[in-house]
C-alpha cells in the first residue's frame, strides 16, 4: 500500500501552490504602496497563494502576523521589518515550527543569523552616501564660502532605512567641514508628518536653512508644501534631496521643487517570489541579495518620468 500509495503523495504534494505568509510594514509612502503591488502581482505570476497582512507601521502586527502565519503552517513567511529590533522571539517561533523565513526591504538586528533564511533589499548606506556625494559637489557649486546649514527629515525611528541613511550621509558630507546637520527629526516616511516636522524647522528661525535631507520622498514632498506655505521657493531657497525615485518625486522635479532623488527600488515581488520557491526547494541561498539603484536629477526627470515603472 505504502509502495502505491508513495508516488500519488509525493505527485500531491510537488503540484500544492506554496503558500506564502507575507507581513508588509503598512501603506505610509508611494514606495510601499510600490511594493505591496509588486509583491501581489508577482504572486499571482508565480501561481502562489498569498496571505497578506498590513501592520499599520506598528511592530506588534507583524509580530501577530507572523504568528498567524505559523499557526497556519504556511511553507515560506517573508516581511519587511519596520523597526531593526525585537524579533528574536517570534523568529524563534518560526524556526521552532520549520518555516523559512526571508527578508525583504529592510533588515533586523538578531542574536542568531540563522533564524532568516536570507535579505533582499537596498543598501541604504550607499543610498545615504549617494546623497551625501550630490550635497558634496552641490555645497561647492551653489554656497562657494561661509557654513551650510542642513535640515534633515529622518524615517521611522528604529528603522534601518532611516539609520542607515543617516549614517551613509554624515560618513561623506564630513569632507567639508562647512556643512552641518542643524536640526533633525522624524517625519515617519509620510507626506503629512513630513509637511508638519518642516514647519517646526521653518518656524525655528535661528539658523538659514540652505538644504533638506529628507530620507524619503514623501515627505520631501511634504516639506515642499511647508516651504511654499511659507513663502520661501523650493529649490532656490532651500535645496532638496531625497530617496526613493517615487513617481512624485520626478513629478515634483519637473516642477522645479526637487533637486535630485536617490532610488530605492521597491520592485521587490518577483525576486521574493523566486526565493521563496528556491527555499521551499531546499536550495542554499545568499544571506545578502541586493538590489541596483541609480541617482536622479532635475536635468533627466522629464525623459526619465515616462520610463518609470513605479
Ligand atoms: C526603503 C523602505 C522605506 C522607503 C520609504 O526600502 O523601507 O520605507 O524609503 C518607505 O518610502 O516608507
Amino acid at each position: 500500500l505504502a509502495l502505491t500509495l508513495g508516488p500519488v503523495l509525493s505527485v500531491h504534494a510537488a503540484d500544492a501552490p506554496l503558500v506564502l505568509g507575507f507581513s508588509q510594514v503598512g501603506a505610509e509612502s508611494e514606495w510601499r504602496t510600490a511594493n505591496t503591488a509588486s509583491i501581489k502581482d508577482a504572486a499571482k505570476q508565480a501561481g502562489i497563494t498569498l496571505k497578506f497582512a498590513d501592520a499599520q507601521q506598528k511592530q506588534e502586527n507583524q509580530v501577530k502576523a507572523i504568528r498567524s502565519f505559523i499557526a497556519q503552517k504556511v511553507d515560506v513567511i517573508a516581511f519587511s521589518p519596520v523597526v531593526e529590533s525585537g524579533w528574536d522571539t517570534v523568529l524563534r517561533e518560526a524556526k521552532n515550527a520549520k518555516i523559512p523565513v526571508i527578508l525583504t526591504d529592510r533588515a533586523v538586528n538578531v542574536t542568531d543569523p540563522s533564524l532568516y533564511v536570507t535579505f533582499i533589499g537596498s543598501d541604504f548606506v550607499e543610498e545615504g552616501r549617494k546623497a551625501g556625494r550630490w550635497v558634496l559637489d552641490w555645497a561647492k557649486k551653489t554656497v562657494p564660502q561661509g557654513e551650510v546649514n542642513i535640515v534633515e527629515l529622518q524615517g521611522t525611528v528604529g528603522s534601518a532605512p532611516a539609520i542607515d541613511r543617516k549614517k551613509g550621509f554624515e560618513e561623506i558630507i564630513k569632507a567639508d567641514p562647512r556643512i552641518k546637520i542643524v536640526r533633525s527629526q522624524s517625519g515617519d516616511f509620510t507626506r503629512a508628518k513630513g509637511k508638519e516636522v518642516m514647519e517646526a524647522f521653518l518656524k525655528a528661525k535661528d539658523k538659514k536653512i540652505h538644504l533638506l535631507y529628507a530620507h524619503n520622498d514623501d515627505m520631501a514632498i511634504g516639506a515642499i508644501q511647508a516651504i511654499e506655505e511659507a513663502g520661501l521657493k523650493p529649490v532656490k531657497d532651500i535645496a532638496i534631496v531625497s530617496i526613493d525615485g517615487v513617481r512624485g518625486a520626478f513629478e515634483a522635479m519637473v516642477a522645479g521643487k526637487l533637486n535630485v532623488t536617490i532610488e530605492c527600488n521597491p520592485l521587490l515581488g518577483p525576486q521574493l517570489m523566486q526565493l521563496a520557491k528556491d527555499v521551499k526547494a531546499g536550495k542554499t541561498l545568499p544571506k545578502r541579495i541586493t538590489t541596483e539603484e541609480g541617482v536622479f536629477t532635475a536635468d533627466v526627470a522629464a525623459q526619465e518620468l515616462p520610463k518609470r515603472k513605479y
